[in-house]
């Protein structure tokens, strides 16, 4: 087959000094930090849609991007073909996982039949590569948002005939992300909300979802999939309102619904800033849940309300990013997924890689940086130290459940105004800068 890159040969980390643009100059992926190899924290992955299929159209023009092995036929064929040209991009770039949806790596059919078929023969392509490049499946999805059928919803559409369409597609995407040796499978629910309530039953539609799910869980149970099922919060877009908006409202739906043991959540950074959050506010609330599962790893742009999917290079982010996952026993299962795309203006192939790697250098940088800032201890000590209140006396006790309102308001009455300390945001922004 002849190459799809073939001026590009597999990047190499060459180190901080370096010049050269298709070089990692952070990213190691044997380097050790805090006991695992920066292959080990930051499993990164590449997604197939973004990365093989978007070609850079948009509301007000044709797609720009510039892609050899896009033949125009839509044939399984073709997309057998693509496939080898994207293990060859994740293989010279030296990413251990990707991700894909059903529908991005094979045609849609006529028939829901014919789509599996059309999936098999692709599947059949991928699992040659896996096995050829040593690539891995971080985890598959269904793709449930992009033909007119969809366009009510699918687990939540007003007809049943299509939340029984949707069912059939998930249970083939989960099985083939089984048979690829996945290691998870994300269920964002791409029309999963309303553009009206004038037209909703809420309700309704919610415990759909939820039955949507158990079934989900019936079935991986049933063909023996040990992979981990995840939620990925959104907000808004395609729909005016996303059920799964952030991660407390997934969290508070998989609790209600009795779900909580079964997904984790994948979050995803421009998601979280479209919900009015950090990154981090996402990474603490699924964290504290002892939820938190993978990332979708992107960012927005401040001046732009919409779901840009651009590659991270903020350092703060990444930082912040990598402070939480290693609070929380990093990744276990999940990855750090590029759900990002490049520009349209970035139409050549050899932007992808540009994209990648540094995405790919940016997480290094904040992996290497939250660990020092971890090493360093100051951050930490100084939280701990603001909740001293707690660790002894009345804090323990309220802590502990030994106490109620009346002996609060004894110890009130006795110790009178609390005394309190300065929160030092301005002391603490600043010691995170000395690492940056
Ligand atoms: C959409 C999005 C999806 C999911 C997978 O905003 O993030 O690509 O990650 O369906
Ligand atoms: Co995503």
């Amino acid at each position: 087959m002849p190459s799809a890159f073939p001026k590009i040969s597999t990047i190499q980390f060459e180190g901080p000094t370096s010049k050269n643009p298709l070089a990692f100059k952070h990213y190691n992926a044997g380097e050790r930090v805090e006991g695992k190899t920066m292959a080990e924290h930051l499993r990164f992955s590449v997604v197939y849609w973004h990365t093989m299929r978007g070609a850079g159209g948009d509301m007000f023009g044709w797609g720009t991007a510039q892609r050899a092995w896009e033949l125009g036929e839509g044939t399984v064929a073709q997309a057998q073909h693509r496939a080898r040209c994207f293990f060859e991009f994740v293989e010279k770039l030296g990413a251990p996982y990707y991700a894909f949806h059903d529908r991005d790596v094979a045609p849609h059919g006529k028939t829901l039949r014919e789509s599996n078929a059309s999936l098999d023969a692709v599947v059949k392509v991928m699992k040659q590569e896996q096995k050829r490049s040593g690539v891995k499946l971080l985890w598959g999805t269904a793709q449930l948002f992009v033909h007119p059928r969809y366009c009510h919803g699918a687990a939540t559409s007003c007809d049943a005939n299509v939340f029984a369409y949707a069912a059939a597609q998930v249970k083939k995407a989960i099985e083939v992300t089984h048979e690829l040796g996945g290691e998870g499978y994300t269920f964002w629910g791409g029309r999963e909300g309303y553009s009206t309530l004038w037209n909703t039953d809420m309700k309704r539609e919610l415990a759909h979802l939820a039955k949507f799910l158990h079934m989900a869980v019936a079935h991986k149970k049933a063909i023996g999939f040990k992979g981990q099922f995840y939620i990925e919060p959104k907000p808004k877009e395609p729909t005016k309102h996303q059920y799964d908006a952030d991660a407390a409202a997934c969290l508070n739906f998989l609790r209600e619904y009795d779900l909580i043991d079964h997904l984790k959540l994948n979050l995803e950074t421009n998601h979280a800033t479209l919900a009015g959050h950090t990154m981090q506010h996402e990474m603490e609330v699924a964290g504290a849940a002892g939820a938190l599962g993978s990332i979708d790893a992107n960012t927005g742009d401040l001046m732009l309300g919409w779901d840009t999917d651009q590659f991270p290079t903020d350092l703060y982010l990444t930082t912040q990013c990598m402070l939480s996952l290693l609070k929380y026993g990093g990744l276990k299962t999940g990855g750090v997924n590029f759900d990002a795309k490049v520009r349209r203006e970035s139409f050549e192939p050899v932007d992808l890689f540009h994209a990648h790697i540094g995405g790919m250098d940016a997480f290094a940088r904040g992996l290497k940086i939250a660990a020092a800032i971890r090493a360093d201890g100051r951050l930490a000590d100084f939280v701990k130290h603001r909740y001293r209140s707690w660790d002894s006396g009345l804090g323990k006790e309220i802590e502990l459940g030994k106490v109620g309102f009346k002996q609060l308001e004894a110890h009130a009455l006795k110790h009178g105004e609390p005394k309190l300390e300065s929160g030092r945001q301005e002391f603490l922004e600043n010691l995170i800068n000395d690492f940056i």
